[in-house]
């Protein structure tokens, strides 16, 4: 299989580019990545030799034209992706997000290639605290912030194209993932660099926050059973039931490095922000015979310390401009 993936110089699309090369021998993979401030090639170091890297931009249509007509299947994880960007300068989104996903989808149509869309559990809002209730395939769209807003736009797309064009596309809505690669801008590996650096956490309004944590490489299996078994015009939810509010994360990284429990600051919260996700991941489970590997969230977040204390040259880059923005924000 010819495979294009998109966006695979950033978190979880290196992740599963060096996956597909330990676990798919087979697949020849090809990665479309524009190198912003989130992608680095160092992310695929490991894998340098058997993939072919392209920079460009998805939003280019004779580039993506090229690559999705000498591809069989694309996997689609190039976004803007962070939400507190989103709310400072929503245009990037609406452009990489709306506008790439649908010059994409223009060229799978034209070229009758297989689709798949990687998206966020956060397109259906969020849910109250002490509601049992999980995220469904059925729950109504109701994204929060500029991020979720233009990942639930384009799934649209996807879903109308598969509708009006019989593209050949899957969906998957996964909750919040963590593991190596992760930019330092987000929420578990900006707490880990600062306590490398002795800084204090920092955690947004009371941090009663939940998010429901997998680890990426669950993620990327999940994306894989879909890639070779999902039903054309499907959505699927991936989560590992890792329902943690963001004060016990804080803590865990706290207890893990070997800091008091209580040695982190309550600062100004995300305006709009989230109260929780639950992903309910039955549909996954059931029909393609998923299963995550790491079981205990605390394991893999030692691991994900210990990637982050061995790879300091990896993030240490983008370190100092990321705090300095936070700093701006009072955050
Ligand atoms: P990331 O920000 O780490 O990486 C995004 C990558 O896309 C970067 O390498 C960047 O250079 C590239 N990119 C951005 N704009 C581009 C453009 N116009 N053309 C080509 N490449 C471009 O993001 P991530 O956390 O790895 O997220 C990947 C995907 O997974 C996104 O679609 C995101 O919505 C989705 N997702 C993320 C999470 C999470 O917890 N991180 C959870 C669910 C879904
Ligand atoms: O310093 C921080 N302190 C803090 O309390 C940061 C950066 C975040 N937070 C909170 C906000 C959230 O409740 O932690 C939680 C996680 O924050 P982020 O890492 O920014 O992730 P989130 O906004 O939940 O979105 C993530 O999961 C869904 C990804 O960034 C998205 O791309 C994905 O779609």
């Amino acid at each position: 299989m010819r495979l294009l993936v998109t966006g695979g110089a950033g978190f979880i699309g290196a992740n599963f580019v060096q996956q597909t090369v330990r676990e798919h021998p087979d697949v020849q993979v090809t990665v479309l990545d524009a190198l912003t401030y989130a992608g680095d090639e160092a992310s695929l170091a490991p894998v340098a030799d058997a993939v072919a890297f392209v920079q460009g931009d998805i939003a280019d249509a004779e580039v993506v034209d090229r690559l999705v007509g000498a591809a069989d299947a694309v996997v689609h994880f190039a976004a803007e992706s962070h939400n507190d960007n989103s709310l400072h300068d929503p245009w990037p989104f609406v452009r990489t997000n709306v506008i790439g996903t649908f010059t994409l989808l223009e060229a799978v149509r034209r070229h009758g290639v297989r689709y798949h869309h990687i998206s966020t559990d956060e397109v259906y809002g969020d849910l109250e605290l002490d509601d049992p209730a999980k995220f469904t395939p059925e729950t109504p769209y109701n994204p929060s912030s500029p991020y979720s807003s233009t990942k639930a736009s384009s799934d649209l797309l996807v879903r109308a194209w598969v509708r009006s064009f019989g593209v050949q596309a899957t969906i998957s809505n996964c909750s919040n993932n963590y593991g190596p690669y992760q930019h330092v801008e987000k929420f578990i590996p900006r707490q880990i660099t600062n306590l490398v650096d002795g800084v204090r956490p920092k955690l947004y309004g009371t941090g009663q926050n939940v998010r429901d944590w997998i680890h990426v490489e669950d993620h990327n299996t999940a994306v894989w059973a879909i890639v070779e078994r999902g039903r054309i015009g499907e959505t699927y939810l991936i989560g590992a039931d890792g329902e943690v509010d963001n004060k016990t994360v804080v803590e865990t990284l706290l207890e893990l490095m070997g800091q008091p429990s209580d040695a982190y600051d309550l600062v100004s919260d995300r305006p709009g922000h989230d109260l929780r996700y639950a992903i309910d991941a039955t549909r996954l489970r059931e029909e393609l015979g998923w299963a995550p590997r790491y079981s205990s969230f605390r394991d893999g977040l030692a691991a994900t310390v210990d990637w982050y204390r061995a790879n300091e040259a990896w993030w240490r880059p983008r370190k100092e401009a990321t705090e300095a923005r936070y700093a701006e924000l009072g955050r």
